[in-house]
C-alpha cells in the first residue's frame, strides 16, 4: 500500500484514510493509492463495505494544481482520472465518502464515484475549477447533475462557489450529515449500506431534465467578463443532459484541455499560488516573534480612517478613533455606522451583529485609548509635514513596543518614522479604498522597520481578511509608483484627443474592472492633485505633465464625491459623459502645446498597460517588489487588474518579454534594463 493511502479494517468495513498533506490533493500516487486500496477491500472477506476519509485537516481538496504547470509545460503526460472513479463505481462492496473540511474540484469528483456521500456539518464541497480557468475534469460536470439537477449543478461549475453541508445534503449531493465523530459514523452507515443494492451515480437518470440556463450565462457573461471557462462548464452540463454519460464525458474532457491549455488558466493559477507566495519573505520564519493585536487607535476619520476602523472592527479588534473637531469626528463616526448599516441592508450582517461591532468602536477628541492601543494608525491628509506632526505625537502617546502604522498611499515611510524616537516600530499600512471592502493590504517597510513589525503586519493582514504584500519605501511604493504611469498615459491620450469615456471603455472592454479616469473619480481627483502639488518641485523643464486632471481638480470637479469629475454623476452615482469636460481637456492641450488626434482603442491599451509593465520591471530591479508575483497579485487585488490576465508581469511574459521589449521600443520609449535582460534569457520575471 502507497504511503499517501492507510487501509485498516474495522467492525467490518474497509477504512481507506488519505494522508497526502496539508489538503489530500490528488498527487501522483493518491489515485493509485486509492484504487489499489478499494480493489484490496473489495477482495478482502473481513471488510462487507468501503469507508474513504481524509486524514488531517480536510477530504480531498482537489486535483494537485502543480502538476497541471507541468502537464502544460509538456513535462508530464496528460492524465485521465475517469477510468479510476469508474473502478470506484463498479466497487461490488458500497463506498461511502466520509466528508469532512472540504471536497473540491477533484476532491468532489472522486466523492460522486461513491455510491455514498456523507460529511461533519462543517464540510464544503464545491466545483471551484472556474477559479484556476478549467472546469471539472474528471466527470464532475457529468455526475453532478445526476446528483443534484442541471440548474443547481450548472450554477455550482459555472460561479465555482462552495456550498455547505447543509445545502448539499438538501440538493442530494450527500445522502447523511453526521454528528459526532465522522469515522465512526462513516463505518456505521456503512454496516447498514451493505446490506442494500448500491447505485453508481453515473447510471442516475432522474434529476437530468434540461433546464434554463439563460439567466445564468448572463449573470457570467457580466460576472465573469473574458473569462473562457465559466460557459465551458455550463456547456459540459448542459451535455449531461443529452448525451449518454461516457459521451458527455468526452465531451467535458475536450472542454476541459482547451482551458487547461489556455493563457487564462495559466495567469490564474499563478495568482492561486501567488496569493500563498506573498506571504512568504525572507528573513520573515515561524520564529519571528508577532506581537498581538488587542487593540487599535486611528488618528483621521475621513473616507480612509473610516473604512480602516471598519476592518479592524469587523476582525473584532476595538478600535479608538481621534479627530481634532466634534464635527470631524461625527461624520467619521456616521461613515463607520453607514458602513455597518450597508451591511445589514445587504444581508451580510445581522442588526444584533453590526450593533455589537460598532460597540467595540470609541471615537475621541483627547486621544483616549492611544496609550494602551497595540497599533496606532495614521490616516490623516496626505501631506508630508501634517504626517511627521502627527507621528512626532503618537510618539508620546504609544507604549512601549507598539506598532506605528501610516496609511501613506506616496509618502517616504522613512522621513515619517525619523519623526519618532522609534523607527524601528515605525511602517507602511496602505489601504485601498473603501478600506473595509478591498482585499489589498501594501505593506510597506521602511530602512529600520524591524523583522517582528513586519511579521506581525503579515499576520494582521490575514485578520483583516486582506491580503497583505509586503513592498520597499519609495515614491508610490509598488501600487501607486506603477498606477502614475498608467493614468499619465491615460491623461495624456486624453489630452490628445480620446473621450474619457473612450479610454474607460477600452481599458474596462480588455478586463479591468474600472478604466483609469473613472477610477479617479473615484478615488478623488483632489487626491492626485494633492500629491502632484506634494511633488511638484521634483518636476523638470521640457518634461511633458498630464495636466488635465489638474484643471479639473482646480475647477472643484472632485470626482463622484462632487458629482463631477472626469464624468458627470447622478444621485446613484453612474456616471456618464460630460460636454463640459471635453473643452477644459481642450483648453489644457491647448496651454501645453499638445496637437489633437484621435488615438485608436489599440493605441489606449498599448500606452497605459506597456507603462505599468515597464515600471513594474524598474520597480523589481530596484528589489522595491520581492518578486513580479507580488507585483501581480497587489495588481489583482488593489487595482481590478482581470485575475485571468494573471497581473501585469505574468500578463507580459504571457504576450511574450521580447515582443513587449520591441513594443515599448515602437512606442518609443526605452524599455527598463531588467526587462531586456528577462526578454533574453528566460523569459520569465520570477526564477
Ligand atoms: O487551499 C484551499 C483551496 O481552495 N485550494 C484549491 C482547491 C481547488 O481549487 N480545487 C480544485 C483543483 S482543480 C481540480 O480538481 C480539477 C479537476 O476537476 C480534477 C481533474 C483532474 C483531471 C486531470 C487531467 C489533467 C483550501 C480551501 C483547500 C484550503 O485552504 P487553507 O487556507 O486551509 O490552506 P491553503 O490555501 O493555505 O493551502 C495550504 C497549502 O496547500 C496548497 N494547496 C492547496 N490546494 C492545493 C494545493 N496544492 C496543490 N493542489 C491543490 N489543489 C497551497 O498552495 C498551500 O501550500 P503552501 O506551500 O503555501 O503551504
Amino acid at each position: 500500500m502507497s504511503e499517501l493511502i492507510r487501509y485498516a479494517v474495522e467492525d467490518g468495513v474497509a477504512v481507506v484514510t488519505i494522508e497526502n498533506p496539508p489538503v489530500n490533493a490528488l498527487s501522483p500516487g493518491v489515485p493509485e493509492g486509492i484504487q489499489a486500496a478499494i480493489e484490496r477491500a473489495e477482495a478482502d472477506p473481513a471488510a462487507c463495505a468501503v469507508v474513504v476519509i481524509g486524514g488531517g485537516r480536510t477530504f480531498i481538496a482537489g486535483a494537485d494544481i502543480r502538476e497541471f504547470g507541468k502537464i502544460v509545460a509538456g513535462e508530464k503526460p496528460r492524465l485521465s482520472l475517469y477510468g479510476f472513479l469508474e473502478r470506484i463505481e463498479d466497487c461490488r462492496k458500497p463506498v461511502v465518502m466520509a466528508i469532512h473540511g472540504t471536497a473540491l474540484g477533484g476532491g468532489l469528483e472522486v466523492a460522486m464515484a461513491g455510491h455514498y456521500r456523507v460529511a461533519a456539518a462543517g464540510a464544503q464541497v464545491g466545483q471551484p475549477e472556474v477559479k484556476l480557468g478549467i472546469i471539472p475534469g474528471a466527470a464532475g460536470t457529468q455526475r453532478l447533475p445526476r446528483l443534484c439537477g442541471v440548474a443547481r449543478a450548472a450554477r455550482m461549475c459555472a460561479l465555482g462557489e462552495p456550498v455547505g453541508a447543509a445545502e448539499a445534503l438538501e440538493a442530494g449531493i450527500l445522502d447523511a450529515l453526521i454528528e459526532g465523530d465522522l469515522r465512526a459514523g462513516a463505518i456505521a452507515f456503512a454496516r447498514e449500506a451493505a446490506g442494500r443494492p448500491a447505485r453508481k451515480v453515473r447510471e442516475r437518470q432522474e434529476k437530468l431534465a434540461p433546464a434554463d440556463l439563460q439567466g445564468l450565462r448572463a449573470q457570467v457573461e457580466k460576472r465573469m467578463r473574458g473569462q473562457r471557462a465559466p460557459l465551458a462548464a455550463i456547456e459540459a452540463v448542459e451535455a449531461a443532459a443529452k448525451l449518454i454519460f461516457a459521451e458527455g464525458c468526452a465531451f467535458e474532457a475536450k472542454l476541459f484541455n482547451e482551458c487547461l491549455f489556455s493563457s487564462q488558466s495559466k495567469a490564474l493559477i499563478h495568482i492561486f499560488f501567488g496569493e500563498r507566495i506573498v506571504g512568504k519573505v525572507p528573513g520573515i520564519d515561524k520564529d519571528t516573534p508577532v506581537a498581538n493585536i488587542a487593540a487599535c487607535a486611528i488618528v483621521g476619520a475621513g473616507t480612509m480612517g473610516a473604512g480602516i476602523a471598519t476592518a479592524y472592527l469587523n476582525a473584532g479588534i476595538p478600535v479608538a478613533l481621534q479627530e481634532a473637531s466634534p464635527e470631524a469626528l461625527e461624520a467619521g463616526a456616521g461613515r463607520i455606522r453607514r458602513n455597518f448599516e450597508s451591511a445589514v441592508e445587504k444581508g451580510r450582517l445581522t442588526p444584533d451583529e453590526a450593533a455589537r461591532r460598532l460597540s467595540m468602536l470609541k471615537p475621541t477628541l483627547e486621544w483616549e485609548g492611544f496609550g494602551t492601543a497595540d497599533i496606532l494608525v495614521e490616516a490623516v491628509y496626505e501631506n508630508l509635514e501634517l504626517k511627521k506632526q502627527t507621528f512626532a505625537r503618537l510618539d508620546t502617546l504609544a507604549k512601549p513596543g507598539a506598532i506605528l502604522a501610516t496609511n501613506t498611499s506616496t509618502l517616504d515611510i522613512d522621513a515619517i518614522a525619523g519623526a519618532t524616537g522609534r523607527p524601528e516600530q515605525v511602517i507602511g499600512h496602505h489601504f485601498f479604498s473603501p478600506a473595509h471592502v478591498m482585499r489589498l493590504l501594501e505593506i510597506v517597510r521602511g530602512r529600520s522597520t524591524a523583522a517582528p513589525v513586519i511579521a506581525t503586519s503579515m499576520e494582521l493582514a490575514k485578520r483583516l481578511k486582506k491580503v497583505g504584500v509586503l513592498v520597499g519605501n519609495c515614491r508610490g511604493f509598488v501600487g501607486n509608483r506603477m498606477f502614475h504611469e498608467y493614468m499619465t498615459q491615460a491623461v495624456f491620450l486624453v489630452e490628445e484627443g480620446a473621450a474619457p469615456e473612450f479610454v474607460d471603455a477600452a481599458l474596462e472592454d480588455w478586463g479591468m474592472a474600472m478604466g483609469p479616469l473613472a477610477v479617479g473619480d473615484l478615488a478623488g481627483i483632489d487626491v492626485g492633485w494633492r500629491i502632484r502639488q506634494e511633488f511638484k518641485h521634483l518636476e523638470q523643464p521640457g518634461v511633458r505633465y498630464p495636466r488635465a486632471g489638474d484643471r479639473l481638480a482646480e475647477l472643484g470637479r472632485y470626482g463622484q464625491k462632487t458629482g463631477k469629475g472626469w464624468y458627470l454623476y447622478d444621485a446613484d452615482r453612474r456616471r456618464q459623459p460630460d460636454p463640459e469636460v471635453a473643452g477644459i481637456i481642450e483648453e489644457a492641450a491647448r496651454e501645453q502645446g499638445v496637437a489633437r488626434r484621435n488615438p485608436g482603442r489599440e493605441e489606449v491599451l498599448e500606452r497605459t498597460l506597456l507603462a505599468l509593465v515597464n515600471e513594474g520591471a524598474r520597480i523589481l530591479e530596484e528589489g522595491i517588489a520581492l518578486r513580479a508575483v507580488d507585483i501581480d497579485i497587489i495588481y489583482v487585488n488593489g487595482y481590478g487588474f482581470p485575475a485571468w490576465r494573471g497581473g501585469p508581469m505574468k500578463w507580459a511574459e504571457l504576450e511574450g518579454l521580447p515582443g513587449i521589449c520591441e513594443r515599448i521600443r515602437t512606442l518609443g520609449w526605452e524599455p527598463a534594463p531588467l526587462l531586456v535582460e528577462r526578454a533574453g534569457g528566460a523569459g520569465r520575471f520570477d526564477a
